[in-house]
């Protein structure tokens, strides 16, 4: 089972201080709600996270509105990796807790562009 690699309290964590722009990140999309920006680990090209902008742990601590409005900025990044990378699929993954695989207690959702035979494994927790 992975460690949560950042335990900050919340509003300090790794993510909240990229939302106020206290840490860099490659933003891609930003609304009332959502922040898109890409992931630090490229799983592969154009692998984005698509994070509430409000501190909330995980998906049960989102409101119905967060909720909607991520899966909306999905969507978007979705068709974005669609034009630009034109891949055989995509792959949403969304992990809450550390039993679920969650690494940063903020929430987050995958966004990966995906290629027939690209290797990627999904296994999660991870090993
Ligand atoms: O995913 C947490 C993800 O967060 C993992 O894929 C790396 C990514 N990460 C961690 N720090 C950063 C920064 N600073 N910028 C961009 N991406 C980052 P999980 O599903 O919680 O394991």
């Amino acid at each position: 089972m992975p460690e949560f690699v950042d335990r900050s309290p919340p509003g300090e964590c790794i993510f909240c201080r990229i939302v106020r722009g206290e840490l860099p990140a490659a933003k891609v999309h930003e609304d009332a709600l959502t922040l898109a920006f890409m992931d630090i680990g490229q799983v592969t090209p154009g692998h984005v996270l698509v994070a509430s902008k409000r501190h909330a742990a995980t998906l049960l601590d989102l409101t119905r509105e967060e909720a909607g409005a991520v899966m909306q900025t999905a969507q978007r990044m979705a068709q974005a990796q669609q034009a630009a990378f034109a891949p055989d699929g995509i792959t949403l993954l969304q992990a809450n807790g550390a039993a679920g695989g969650q690494t940063v207690a903020h929430f987050h959702l995958h966004v990966v562009a995906r290629h027939t035979g690209d290797g990627v494994s999904f296994a999660w927790p991870r090993q």
